[in-house]
């Protein structure tokens, strides 16, 4: 799989479905650099010690993570683009494997469709290593002083135990100079199962054919720019219809092998800029996940989703964050909850090393 804003924000949900036992020690704090020369952020989180995660295939719960640790973010301008890098005390590269994932949450805005904090990136286990970037004519809108959050989770199954280990995030900026100025483009992330609950969004699959869809009207109108999907095992496809015509909008399908397992789900580029798929403000859209499940046994905990880029008509309409709505509530408590294990992630001392090499 390869590095994507579009499929690792996806993973999000699976995430926030896990089981949230008591917080661990705070970690260090992170460290945060701004590259004005390169236009780039620097955010650099560690020491973490890693230990060999204990055999439980499937038990995420019992996997070494790191509670939300919060920043503010130092620069105005567009997100363009990042990479993240894991390296030891001595600065040598570690493998990306060893992280599970790694979430950037926003607390300073909402989602485009629900009224859950914004998150901004993620990466994934199977991620590809390097660069993930927008093209230039489109970023994602940032302001000093948001308050940003991450968390992480590691996964050593390979062993040793690393006794000091550190990641560090790169975030590419536009060009303050660069003229035109981007065209605003924020995260854009659907799900068919989800109602008042931002954590509860699995559904069971019952032997044979199978539809579940979620029907919401957009708070502002922009275009859709790129998609793809998140489907879990015996996922056919997930597809935008307008409600009020049926007519498929954009339909994303997944690769599967005949026992229903999803292998792959390609992106689908609607637009490099400015149009795509244009989402009336107030007009009815029902997401729609299609499944078929090829055993004689129900599949359980599966989930559908659309994710993507979406590029407001005018990015001031973008909807307040509400503290007072509880679907927002629900999404902060989970989120705060975040990232407990046992006390397996202990800071080691003070210092952050260079990482000796980059790609
Ligand atoms: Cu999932």
């Amino acid at each position: 799989m390869r590095l994507s804003l579009l499929v690792t924000l996806s993973l999000i949900p699976c995430l926030a479905a896990a089981q949230q036992p008591p917080m661990p020690p705070q970690p260090p704090p992170l460290h945060v650099q701004v590259d004005t020369a390169h236009h780039r952020v620097l955010i650099t989180g560690g020491p973490y010690r890693v230990p060999v995660s204990p055999e439980m295939p499937g038990m995420m719960m019992d996997m070494a993570a790191t509670p939300v640790q919060k920043f503010a973010f130092p620069v105005d301008g567009w997100l363009q683009g990042f990479r993240i890098d894991l390296f030891d005390a001595h600065g040598h590269a570690l493998s990306h494997r060893l992280l599970h994932h790694l979430i950037v949450v926003n607390f300073s805005r909402r989602q485009f469709i629900y009224p859950a904090l914004e998150r901004l990136l993620g990466v994934a286990e199977e991620s590809d290593t390097g660069d993930l970037r927008v093209p230039r004519t489109i970023g994602v809108p940032m302001r000093a002083g948001q308050g940003l959050g991450v968390y992480a989770m590691w996964h050593n199954d390979s062993g040793p135990e690393i006794p000091a280990a550190y990641w560090r995030l790169i975030l590419y900026m536009a060009n303050p100079s660069l003229r035109p100025r981007p065209i605003d483009v924020l995260p854009a992330y659907l799900d068919v199962n989800i109602q008042t609950n931002p954590v509860e969004n699995r559904f069971n699959v019952p032997p044979g054919h199978f539809e579940i869809a979620y029907e919401f009207s957009p708070p502002l109108s922009g275009h859709l720019l790129v998609v793809t999907g998140h489907l879990h095992d015996c996922g056919t496809l997930v597809k935008l219809v307008d409600a009020a015509s049926g007519k498929t909008l954009v339909q994303v399908n997944a690769k599967r092998d005949s026992l229903g397992h999803v292998l792959s789900i390609p992106r689908k580029l609607l637009a490099i800029r400015g149009e795509g798929l244009h989402l009336k403000a107030g007009h009815r859209y029902r997401l729609v996940g299609v499944f078929d499940n090829p055993t004689r046994d129900t599949s359980y905990g599966a989930m559908a989703e659309m994710v993507g880029l979406f590029a407001p008509d005018h990015y001031r309409e973008w909807p307040a964050l509400d503290p007072a709505d509880l679907y927002y509530h629900r999404d902060l408590v989970a989120l705060l909850a975040n990232g407990a294990t046992d006390s397996v992630i202990v800071g080691v001392g003070a210092g952050v090393p260079t990482p000796e090499r980059r790609r």
